[in-house]
């Protein structure tokens, strides 16, 4: 069967690359549907030598025949029209921040909780970019050995902005200042992802730590995160000081990382050979590296956790996500 497929936020960064990794993967698309806000409405947009016009979002150019929205229009378009697609019959995933902590909704990573689809309520959240590109690792440890304690350092692409981000460094770059970020981002680091909440956690480290929890099923899992913009283009890098529940040898460990779909293991540090955000762009695996005990504590490792933040971290994981429904026969 081939699918009836709405992109709702389609020229934006996340939009273009759902375009981009359902044409790559043969997603079997039959028809698209391309929606935007009224700025990029009548744009024309070639998929599969058919040229598809933008649509401007608003309830009467809601098609009575999707099969699958994928949204990425933030969380507002996410918040109104996602329960207007289901009632005309779509299931919507999300990309954006919307919807993954409501009980009701699954937040999926196929590599790790591909279960939690079952009796989907027609609404999926796909987690945020930094939280999903660990899951598939630490889904390893939690089966292997349990997890007791995790701790997040990030590196965060700017194109985890968007456009705006992307903008920015290359203005920075040309001696202008920033427009998004409220400092220069060129040679500087920011830790400053999203808001900042009245804990002093910002809510870019709320949701790592919250996604985590609700994704591994862990609701009591020790977790905490620290998150910081870097100017890299793409791709995210995440440092993870994981505190097992059971001992562990360290070549299982790498042993079963190279087993796990998905996941790719760059591990010969004396030869360079590790994860690096330049080499994750334009791909859909995460990568894994400077796999080491951590001395100070039982039990303990740190792991380099690097991905494409665009497409794993959000477009290829939605796309994923539908594949997973297609061989469910839940869509
Ligand atoms: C960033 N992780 O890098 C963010 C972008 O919750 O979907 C994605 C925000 C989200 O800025």
């Amino acid at each position: 069967k081939n699918y009836k497929v709405a992109i709702v936020g389609a020229t934006g960064l996340v939009g273009r690359t759902f375009l981009k990794v359902l044409k790559e993967r043969n997603f079997p698309v039959e028809k698209l549907y391309l929606y935007a806000s009224k700025n990029s409405a009548g744009k024309k947009i070639e998929f599969n030598g058919t040229e598809y016009t933008v649509m401007e979002l608003k309830d009467d150019a809601i098609a009575e025949d999707i099969d699958v929205a994928l949204f990425s229009a933030g969380g507002a378009v996410s918040l109104e029209y996602a329960p207007k697609f289901k009632a005309k019959g779509a299931v919507v995933i999300d990309n954006s921040s919307a919807w993954r902590m409501d009980k009701n909704i699954p937040l999926i990573v196929p590599e790790a909780n591909p279960e939690a689809l079952e009796n989907h309520p027609g609404i999926i959240a796909n987690p945020n970019c930094s939280t999903i590109q660990v899951m598939p690792v630490l889904k390893v440890l939690q089966e292997k050995y349990g997890l007791k304690r995790v701790i997040y350092s990030t590196y965060q692409a700017v194109a985890g902005s968007g456009q705006r981000g992307l903008d920015d460094l290359e203005a920075n770059l040309k001696g202008e200042p920033s427009k998004g970020y409220p400092h220069q981002i060129a040679f500087n680091a920011l830790p400053h992802i999203d808001v900042f909440l009245d804990n002093g956690y910002t809510k870019e480290e709320e949701k790592m730590i919250n996604e985590t929890r609700k994704i591994l099923n862990l609701p009591d899992l020790k977790a905490t995160a620290t998150c910081v913009r870097v100017p890299v283009r793409y791709g995210h890098a995440v440092s993870v000081n994981v505190e097992l529940e059971r001992p562990f040898e360290l070549e299982d460990v790498i042993r079963a990382f190279e087993e796990k779909e998905g996941v790719i293991v760059q591990n010969d540090g004396k030869n360079n050979v590790y994860p690096m955000p330049i080499n994750a762009q334009d791909t859909d695996e995460v990568y894994v590296g400077r796999i080491r005990r951590d001395f100070s504590a039982d039990n303990a490792l740190n792991l380099w956790v690097v991905a494409d933040n665009i497409r794993k971290g959000a477009a290829t994981n939605t796309i994923q996500i539908a594949e997973t429904l297609i061989k469910k026969g839940a869509l």
